[in-house]
């Protein structure tokens, strides 16, 4: 079964809610090494004991003949674990608080495997120098088992989805490879790893011996709370699982990142085998340390790709704000849209016009899959399973991302193939490899399952494909604005810019710069008359030709206006030793020319009022100064000069 299957599975689904309700922080017993007291905490009574210190229920706790057991359990809670004699054997007391009761377990000492610092220490100094993530689960995996002397040590991540793959691994060499393989989310049910976020290592030293029953002449032993013991005692689900596996016992480390459980570090051993409580203490140390490590290199290496990502959207862009050329920006830059956003095509719908690069399949379908859209993103790498609908009409198409653009009419869309892959289970996960519906699985053999109709998964490419029909959307919208307001500024006759260019050019505050500034004001003569005698057409014609000319006749660097009608303005800057009555001559004499519209030839005249404004005098009223002296040019008898 596919992991994607497998976490809609009806039958695992069941399986995960079933198994999440087993009360595992209060089993009522501790596991089959140890002995455990709790305390009352004022009157240092022993109200709870397991069966082993049956003897004990009811006593005070400083009548038990043990003085440092009597003040480690008043005290509360001693960092260091205190070594005591106990039973004949040296053991360990470990103290935990819960309300008003103290904790106490005793833990024998196991033969052979007394806690040393050094190896540690060097673990973790190792660690320390890791350069990548991978390199830091190989040490952690490789120091544990040396450490702890655990046949196999795996290092396991949960997916999105919370099934597991094991990700690192040392073993002994007679023992089957685990790495790569994934196991389903119920292997470890929600109550499990939400109680693993708290209490860090945990030891299940047999998956033989019977556990120990707690006694109380107080309360009901199967409420009092065991999460934070050393000793609960461990699920029969999960002691069926360790035992199917070939475990005889586990140390496991919870491996926490920003508050979750990321993944977690297990050693097993065929036969039972424990480690003192201080050595997997600092054990828990190590794991927290890798945790640390692998989020802070996942942290940077996010951060920078997500600048780097930008940057390249960014420059795919740029030119969309200077340009309408959709396809020569996405499509035939150095980069192209399929090089930020790796798929096998793309389609862009962007208003009426489709644009369509790599592999795509047949349009003609694509436009309603668009229009139904409705601002909402379809993101899926199994077109089959998730949209049997759009599958159907996308012959050969197994992941796609289909984009709406929010102010834009149209989308982007996505296309991957199908990627078959195989995926090794460890054990068949499904149901015919369980005697029961919550059984764990009976054979942890390799199961492999080709996996079919899905494409390479999106992962990140996702988001950053969202981002990107968000910014180009964006860019879009500008370049739509920024041409509204230009063609404000332009007259939609001849194309050249209208009064209100004319007035916020000049508006600009300050005086007129060191070059100089000339204003030509150039009225035509009579031009009602042409109007009158031939039309508004041949007006307009007329208004054409003229315009032309005055552009033609000008330099290139003046700015010729319409303010309206027959009125034009020329606009010269930088006109400090230039001889501006020549250039306004000029142009008197071009529009004087005859002009030729249809059959008629037509001769119009043109009164010109030139201001020459010096550096350093103020701009407003240039237009006022020029407009009265083409009044002057006309009334000295028209088709002349006046300044
Ligand atoms: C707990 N399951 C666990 C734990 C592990 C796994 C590591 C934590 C306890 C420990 O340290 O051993 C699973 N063990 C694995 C995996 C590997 C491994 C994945 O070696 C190797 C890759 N388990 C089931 C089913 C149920 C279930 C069907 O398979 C439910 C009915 C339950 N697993 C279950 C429970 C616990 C558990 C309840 C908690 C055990 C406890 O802490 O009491």
């Amino acid at each position: 079964m596919d992991p994607s299957d497998l976490a809609l599975d009806p039958d695992e689904l069941r399986r995960l809610e079933e198994c999440a309700r087993e009360p595992i922080r209060t089993p009522g017993m501790i596991q089959a090494h140890g002995t455990l007291l709790a305390v009352d905490a004022d009157s240092g009574e022993i109200v709870v004991v397991s069966e082993d210190a049956a003897d004990w229920l009811d006593l005070r706790v400083d009548e038990v003949g043990i003085p440092e057991l009597a003040d480690a359990a008043r005290t509360g809670v001693p960092l260091d674990p205190i070594r005591i004699p106990w039973r004949g054997e040296p053991a360990d007391v470990i103290v935990h608080q819960n309300g008003e009761l103290n904790i106490v377990e005793i833990e024998p000492l196991p033969t052979g495997a007394e806690y040393a610092r050094v190896p540690v220490v060097a673990a973790i100094q190792r660690l320390s120098n890791a350069d990548s993530i991978e390199e830091l689960r190989e040490i952690v995996v490789t120091e544990l088992r040396r450490i702890t002397g655990f046949d196999r040590v795996m290092m396991y991540e949960f997916q999105e989805d919370e099934h597991g793959i094991v990700l690192a691994e040392d073993r002994a060499l007679e023992l089957e490879s685990y790495l790569g393989l994934h196991f389903p989310a119920s292997d470890i049910p929600a109550q499990a790893r939400a109680l693993y976020l708290s209490k860090l290592g945990r030891a299940i030293t047999s998956t033989e011996a019977p556990a120990r029953p707690l006694l109380s002449n107080r309360l009901d032993t199967a409420t009092l709370d065991l999460s934070g013991a050393e000793l609960r005692a461990v699920s029969p689900y999960h002691l069926q699982y360790m035992r199917n596996m070939g475990q005889a016992s586990t140390f496991s480390l919870s491996l926490i990142e920003k508050g979750r459980l990321t993944g977690m570090i297990t050693c097993a051993h065929g036969t039972e085998r424990r480690i003192p409580v201080l050595l997997r203490r600092s054990l828990e140390v190590l794991a927290g340390q890798l945790a640390v490590q692998s989020a802070a290199m996942r942290e940077i290496d996010r951060l920078r790709h997500s600048v780097e990502v930008r940057e390249r959207r960014g420059a795919l862009l740029a030119p969309l704000f200077a340009s309408d050329d959709i396809t020569a920006a996405l499509f035939q830059g150095r980069e192209t849209i399929l090089d930020l956003i790796p798929a096998d095509g793309v389609v862009a719908r962007i208003g009426p016009s489709w644009r369509v690069a790599g592999e795509v399949p047949p349009l003609a379908p694509l436009g309603g899959i668009v229009d139904r859209l409705d601002g909402t993103p379809i993101i899926t790498d199994s077109l089959a399973r998730d949209r049997p609908d759009l599958a159907e009409l996308m012959p050969g198409v197994a992941g796609l991302l289909a984009i709406p653009l929010a102010e834009n009419e149209g989308a982007l869309l996505f296309f991957r193939g199908e990627v078959t892959r195989n995926i090794t289970w460890l054990g068949d996960p499904g149901s015919g490899n369980r005697p029961e519906g919550t059984s764990p699985r009976a054979s942890f053999a390799l199961w492999q399952q080709l996996v079919r109709e899905r494409s390479e998964p999106w992962g990140d490419v996702a988001e950053e494909a969202v981002e990107l029909a968000h910014d180009l959307d964006h860019a879009l919208s500008r370049r739509a604005e920024s041409r509204l307001a230009e063609l404000a500024m332009r007259d939609a006759l001849t194309g050249l810019h209208n009064r209100r260019y004319l007035v916020e050019r000049l508006a600009t505050r300050g005086p007129v710069g060191p070059d100089g500034k000339a204003l030509l004001f150039v009225d035509l003569d009579d031009f009602k008359s042409v109007n009158d005698q031939h039309g508004h057409e041949t007006g307009d014609a007329v208004i054409l030709e003229v315009a032309r000319r005055l552009r033609a006749n000008s330099r290139d660097r003046d700015d010729v206006v319409r303010l309206g009608g027959d009125e034009f303005v020329v606009l010269m800057d930088g006109v400090a030793g230039t001889d501006v009555h020549a250039i306004a001559e000029r142009l008197v004499e071009a529009v004087a020319a005859p002009i030729v519209v249809g059959t008629a030839v037509l001769q119009i005249t043109a009164s010109c009022g030139l201001v020459v404004a010096e550096p350093g005098t103020p701009r407003v009223g240039l237009l006022e100064a020029a407009d009265a002296a083409m009044y002057r040019a006309k009334r000295a008898g028209r088709n002349r000069i006046a300044s």
